[in-house]
């Protein structure tokens, strides 16, 4: 009995050590195959993140005695374009051509509104409450 006992030990042991070694072979390639996948999926995540990093162009209009100041501006694509009013008066910047522009409901004193210009062209824009309350924005390339 204690024979069989030993001889199904050794089997165990072998086959288990044999099982381990094909285990580790398989993981081995395995591994270094999805490091190499996971490296190169990494590399353009971090390049994507980079330009998120970078500063973002900004550009202050300042709304002050019933006028936007300055009231044309020109700035590049992507720039993130704040309004900041100074006036006790309540105003709004408010896109005049029905595109895609600032829409910023009432601003109250020191209230600021911010839209970004993804999309290039000539965005006109007013104040709701006084209409003679006028600006633009060119967004260039
Ligand atoms: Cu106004």
């Amino acid at each position: 009995m204690k024979k069989i006992l030993w001889i199904l030990i050794v089997i165990l042991v072998v086959g288990g050590g044999l099982i381990y070694y094909y285990a580790a072979k398989n993981n081995d390639t395995g591994y270094n195959s999805t490091t190499n996948n996971t490296n190169m999926k990494d590399m353009p995540k971090k390049t994507d993140t980079n330009p998120s990093t970078t500063p973002e162009a900004t550009s202050s209009i300042t709304i002050q005695n019933f006028a936007f100041s300055p009231a044309d501006i020109t700035v590049k694509k992507g720039t993130k374009v704040t309004w900041t009013n100074k006036d006790g008066a309540p105003h709004t910047v408010t896109e005049s051509d029905s595109q895609d522009g600032p829409a910023s409901g009432s601003l109250g004193n020191g209230q600021s509104y911010s839209f970004t210009f993804n999309t290039t062209g000539t965005f006109k824009y007013h104040c709701t409450i006084h209409s003679s309350m006028t600006g633009t924005v060119t967004v260039t390339d």
